[in-house]
């Protein structure tokens, strides 16, 4: 059967950028599938985090996804780290995955930085425990941002080593032909790859140092009318067709944010504000992101008041990942050869 798994770490500034590309689109799955959505506090400490900040925004990052829509009655919502399948399985498949592979990470290259060799280990092998998340519930389906499809592609590759390396044991155990599925990633729609506000060339990232450069979800309607308002663009009017926006990176993810708010397509856009002045269709786009970032925004600093309530979501979400997850893990173990 169908399912989808997703994360988002806690580290702070949830943006436009994880809505638009993940969170929005989790809202979307949950009528048609089991999902599971995870606060991935693991993968927040391959980089220094302040303990008591991490426990904010584990608890932040399960209020945005309530706020926006996602069900925890219907989908299964849970922190990382309380469930002791994700970095069992990360062992596992770290002995499957090569060396090789993870050297081509590109993400790991960008944040490592220069001083590789002062990088946690953690934040290498990072891409080994994103696909432990997934393959511990044999996930089908996984909707990320586009800066997450070369981990994506890793963890098809990593299944289908395991199901190859350990295909004789499989079968002979009675698991089919194959164990993991080979999970697909779910990256459309006009902002799969949202752009800072002040650099076209750059990824919209919770770790950029200028407030400037995002529209946070907890930013109030004077914050997103003056970001979007003093947000980078070119001298050009807008054009009346998508190809006029070739050399254009700033105007072209301003139209494609305001495609993904509104729920329609870059060319209906550019069809209602081509050749139109750049600040009256700045002042609309204010519109639609206040009309729909607003409410999520008052939503998520009221569940964030009640710390109890959330947590008590996390741990009945934990339990039922378990639940699912259990199962699998005995199967690769027994797979492997593990005494149980
Ligand atoms: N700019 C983006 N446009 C579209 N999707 C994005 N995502 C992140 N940035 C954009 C998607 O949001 C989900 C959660 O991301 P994450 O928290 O797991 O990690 P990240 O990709 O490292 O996010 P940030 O915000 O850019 O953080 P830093 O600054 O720490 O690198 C993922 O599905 C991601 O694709």
């Amino acid at each position: 059967p169908p399912r989808v798994f997703s994360g988002v770490q806690p580290t702070g500034n949830l943006h436009l950028g994880n809505y638009l590309g993940a969170i929005q689109k989790f809202v979307a799955l949950q009528h048609q599938h089991e999902c599971l959505y995870c606060v991935v506090d693991l993968h927040a400490i391959t980089v220094a985090q302040d303990p008591n900040e991490l426990t904010r925004t584990i608890r932040e990052v399960a209020a945005a996804f309530i706020a926006a829509g996602v069900d925890p009655k219907k989908n299964i919502i849970f922190n990382q780290s309380q469930v002791s399948a994700h970095a069992e399985l990360a062992w596992i498949l770290g002995c499957t995955a090569r060396i090789g592979w993870l050297n081509r990470m590109t993400q790991f290259k960008e944040k490592a930085g220069k001083d590789r060799e002062n990088a946690s280990v953690g934040l290498y092998t990072y891409p080994v425990l994103m696909a432990a998340d997934i393959l511990a519930y044999r996930a089908t389906h996984v909707p990320v941002g586009e800066d997450q499809k070369q981990h994506l592609e890793l963890a098809r590759d990593i299944a289908q080593k395991f199901n190859n390396d350990f295909s004789a044991s499989i079968s002979a155990k009675g698991y089919g032909d194959a164990f993991f599925p080979q999970p697909e990633p779910l990256i459309q729609g006009a902002a799969a790859r949202v752009m800072s506000l002040r650099d076209g060339s750059k990824k919209m990232s919770k770790s950029d140092p200028s407030d400037q450069s995002r529209i946070n979800l907890t930013d109030d309607a004077d914050a997103i009318a003056s970001k979007v308002r003093k947000a980078k663009t070119d001298p050009e009017p807008l054009p009346s067709e998508s190809a006029g926006l070739e050399g254009r990176p700033e105007a072209a993810n301003l139209v494609g944010i305001y495609a993904a708010l509104a729920g329609t397509e870059q060319d209906a856009v550019l069809k209602q504000f081509g050749g139109g002045q750049f600040s009256a269709f700045k002042n609309a786009l204010v519109d639609v992101a206040v009309a729909k970032l607003g409410p999520i925004g008052a939503e998520m600093k009221r569940l964030v008041s009640d710390p109890a309530s959330i947590d008590a979501i996390l741990k009945d979400g934990a339990e039922r990942a378990h639940a699912i997850a259990a199962p699998n893990i005995a199967a690769v173990k027994d797979i492997v050869g593990f005494v149980r």
